[in-house]
């Protein structure tokens, strides 16, 4: 631990003795809380990653690139880390949260593993690939959201004919914070087709469940959706905009939902869609989740902090906790964001504020 600019004021000569006391206590790994205390126990949140976008045609052909030189299989997953700036050597994009962009392509199968992190597809590019999850197929579409929660068996598979690409959100810093990473390979490439797919959107995706004592639950209880077709949430975000006029600070929002308890869709990450009408433009607001932002159509431009990016479709940006956040939409906005605000709430950390 450095001193910081708030220690208290000494005397020369107690100064002096404290400091010699710091060097003896030392190597027994003990610190004075005295100078550092402001910098642990900060008023308002310091986050040490900062504001930045990724613009998807750099990191695509970049991404492409690494598919000519090693395969899906031999890499185990194929995917650019998107690491945030100020924070290197995390692999994190917020501090809690991993981002990466991940290629399939046609043929290919990223083997089936499964491990303590929760991970989270949203759909960039390509159509027909598939992410099979503990046996259950689902065919990946742009703009589709897909989970794979923790624990569960999962490999992806390209039998289309293009390029697949999304961006996977886990929650690997989360997860190192607290020590309790596990990891294992089945040990064949694909996961046995246990099901047909979409199972589980036609018995959980519809607001209904099977009866209970008639069917027997094929899917964990706690966690029994794991696709979120664009196509469903488009219409909904779209109806939502027909309805209502826009909240001031965000624009029409819609999260998605964990059936099983009207939660986030896992325990550690949030997801949400947003819709800015054209000309619109958010109030300033910050909130204490860092946040992943997708744009999924439209252009505009975001202010982060003291940063203005402009935005196109399908460029990663990320908003580190309590900076101030706008959007301004020149062409309808539609953006995706995940974030753990959900960790947050269980934890009773979580705040936002309106300027
Ligand atoms: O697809 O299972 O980007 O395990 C990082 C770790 C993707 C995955 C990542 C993973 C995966």
């Amino acid at each position: 631990m450095s001193p910081d600019s708030h220690s208290p004021s000494l005397s020369n000569d107690n100064a002096t003795q404290l400091h010699a006391l710091y060097e003896e206590m030392r190597p027994q790994h003990l610190y004075p809380l005295w100078e550092v205390l402001s910098a642990l126990v900060t008023p308002t949140p310091r986050a040490p990653t900062v504001a930045a976008r990724w613009d998807y045609d750099t990191a695509r052909a970049y991404l492409l690139r690494a598919g000519d030189l090693i395969s899906a299989e031999k890499a185990e997953r194929r995917v650019l880390i998107l690491e945030n700036p100020g924070t290197p050597g995390t692999a994190g994009i917020t501090t809690s949260l991993y981002a990466g962009l991940q290629l399939i392509l046609p043929g290919e199968i990223a083997p089936c593993h499964r491990h303590s992190q929760c991970a989270l597809r949203f759909v960039l590019e390509g159509g027909g690939a598939h992410t099979s999850v503990d046996g259950e197929k689902v065919v990946m579409n742009p703009f589709d959201l897909v989970l794979t929660p923790n624990w569960q068996w999962h490999d992806h598979g390209n039998e289309s004919s293009k390029p697949m690409i999304w961006l996977d959100g886990l929650d690997i810093p989360t997860v190192r914070h607290f020590d309790a990473s596990f990891a294992e390979q089945l040990g064949q490439p694909a996961h046995p087709e246990t099901v047909r797919p979409g199972d589980s959107l036609a018995r959980y995706g519809r607001n209904m469940r099977p009866l209970r004592g008639a069917t027997a639950d094929r899917r964990p209880a706690h966690q029994p959706l794991f696709h979120y077709p664009y196509l469903e949430w488009r219409a909904s975000l779209a109806a939502l905009a027909a309805a209502e006029t826009p909240d001031p600070w965000i624009g029409h929002a819609l999260e998605f939902l964990n059936p099983f308890d009207g939660e986030a869709v896992m325990p550690t990450i949030s997801a949400h869609v947003r819709l800015l009408p054209r000309g619109f433009a958010t109030k300033p607001r910050r909130s204490t989740d860092g946040t992943v932002f997708v744009v999924v159509e439209g252009q505009g431009h975001a202010r982060i902090g003291s940063k203005d990016f402009t935005l196109s479709e399908r460029d990663v940006i990320v908003a580190p906790s309590w900076d101030e956040v706008t959007f301004q939409a020149d062409r309808e906005l539609v953006l995706f964001a995940y974030s753990d605000r959900t960790a947050q709430e269980k934890l009773g950390l979580y705040r936002e504020a309106r300027g």
